[in-house]
């Protein structure tokens, strides 16, 4: 299947999960399909690492491990409910696929950190792929991570803002700005690249350069929250929430 169909599956079963529990994120999520369908069906080597460290974009993390068959995609109904696997946030310890348990915003850096230190020491080849959400930039612990990337080297890290320019209830600029982001990790020691986060050609081609480079590596995304969707894009207002039925069916066959 071409990485556009997967990503269309993939973006009807992150919406088939938030009506089903009738809660949950869509936009983070649609937001950053692509990103993860790039990384799981194009770019993955076996034993690399992914850290959704924007863990309220779960239902796009179940989506692409069900579609990549580490459970069933029946299952994906169950999501968000008691005692399902599919909890709202990722969980290393109950999800067949999960790398690293996530949720509470800023901390992901820092996990994919020590795998890609442990990668090292191990002399092990592979990568850690780390998502960060561009709201989540606020965190304090990023930028304590980021040092630590620079400090440690860590060239098989690779780093995605998914840059849609929204957060929970604003824009970044009226809530804490954010920008320059390409500018600030490059302060830190990142190798910075600046791409259109929904061109699967754009990402492979940076990823490639990225693990080139004898630095962590940051991909700065630019994303559009809600991507898909037409009434879901670039609003707010569905960064939490999810659609009824009549707004379900109408986002299925747009897709
Ligand atoms: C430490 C922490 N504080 C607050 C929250 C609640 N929260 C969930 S998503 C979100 C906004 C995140 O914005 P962004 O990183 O831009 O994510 P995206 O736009 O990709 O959904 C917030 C504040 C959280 N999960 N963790
Ligand atoms: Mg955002």
């Amino acid at each position: 299947m071409e990485l556009t169909e997967i990503a269309r599956e993939v973006r009807k079963d992150i919406l088939l999960q938030v009506y089903s529990a009738q809660s949950g994120h869509p936009g983070g999520a649609l937001s950053c399909a692509d990103l993860l369908t790039s990384i799981y069906f194009d770019l993955i080597n076996e034993g690399d690492k992914v850290v959704l460290s924007k863990g309220h974009a779960s239902p796009a993390l179940y989506a692409v491990l069900a579609e990549k068959g580490f459970f069933p995609k029946e299952e994906l109904t169950t999501f968000r409910k008691i005692n399902s696997h599919l909890q709202g946030h990722p969980s290393l310890l109950k999800t067949n696929g999960v790398d690293a348990s996530s949720g509470s915003l800023g901390q992901g850096l820092s996990i994919a950190n020590g795998m890609a230190l442990a990668f090292k020491m191990d002399n092990k080849p592979n990568t850690v792929y780390a998502i960060l959400g561009d709201g989540e930039l606020q965190e304090g612990q990023i930028w304590e991570a980021a040092m630590t990337a620079n400090q440690y080297r860590l060239n098989n890290l690779i780093v995605f803002v998914d840059y849609n320019k929204l957060q929970i209830d604003g824009s970044n600029d009226e809530v804490m700005q954010v920008a320059p982001v390409k500018e600030k990790f490059e302060a830190f020691g990142f190798f910075a690249q600046e791409i259109d986060g929904h061109n699967f050609e754009a990402i492979r081609e940076a990823v490639m350069k990225a693990k080139a480079q004898e630095k962590p590596s940051v991909i700065v995304a630019n994303t559009i929250k809600g991507k898909g969707v037409l009434f879901m894009e670039n609003q707010v207002s569905w960064h939490g929430k999810a659609p009824n039925k009549e707004q379900y069916e109408k986002a299925v066959k747009e897709l």
